[in-house]
């Protein structure tokens, strides 16, 4: 970053004062300059963000190049990793975030079915239960999936016969379970399961 910096700051040889907008600065030698401080402040902003952005693209590039299997549903491009570490429902939610994604939502019919074939016909992946994104929102009872964009609602017909039933009072993260072929069941957030993350982009 320093030189960066270096590259960005004006540096102006002096004969006398510096300008209300400009530092001055000696070096060793008893040179002395005249620093444009608002411009190149400006100018390190406008660079860390380029370069935030870009650190954020190509470490979700990095990850989806070892995700797979990847699918196009309506105007975006998803591509999940299955994990079959055992986490609780937060840390898979976190260990998705650091590659810039999320744990999977099935927002759409043909997704749902995707996935639950892929855990049905893969003896890798059909003996764990999934973390899903799906989450109870807390004073409306409400379940939805919990995606980088707004949360959306979960569709009934995702819930395995009478999930989410809501035992001992404190099921609040929906797994797809082995026992139930995969549909949703309501469990304990702090239940360790293997988790699938999905990352998204839209089409340009
Ligand atoms: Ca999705
Ligand atoms: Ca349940």
């Amino acid at each position: 970053m320093y030189q960066v910096v270096a590259l960005v700051v004006v540096l102006c040889l002096t004969g006398g004062q510096c300008q209300s907008t400009q530092k001055p600065l000696t070096f060793e030698q008893g040179h002395q300059y005249c620093v444009e401080t608002k411009h190149a402040v400006d100018r390190v902003y406008q660079l860390q963000s380029s370069v935030n952005e870009l650190t954020h693209i190509v470490r979700k590039l990095l990850v989806v190049a070892l995700a797979d299997p990847c699918r196009t549903w309506n105007n975006e491009v998803s591509c999940y990793k299955f994990n079959t570490e055992h986490l609780t429902w937060p840390n898979a939610k976190s260990a998705c975030l650091t590659g810039e994604g999320h744990l999977v939502a099935l927002e759409n019919q043909a997704e749902n079915d995707f996935i639950q074939q892929t855990l049905r016909s893969n003896s890798a992946y059909n003996n764990h239960n999934w973390w899903t994104s799906g989450y109870k929102i807390e004073n409306n009872k409400k379940w939805v999936w919990d995606g980088i964009h707004v949360d959306t609602d979960i569709a009934p017909e995702r819930w395995f016969t009478n999930e989410p039933n809501n035992k001992g009072k404190s099921e609040k993260c929906a797994e797809m379970k082995m026992l139930f072929d995969f549909k949703l069941n309501d469990q304990h957030c702090n239940s360790t399961n293997a988790f699938i993350c999905e990352y998204t982009f839209k089409r340009p």
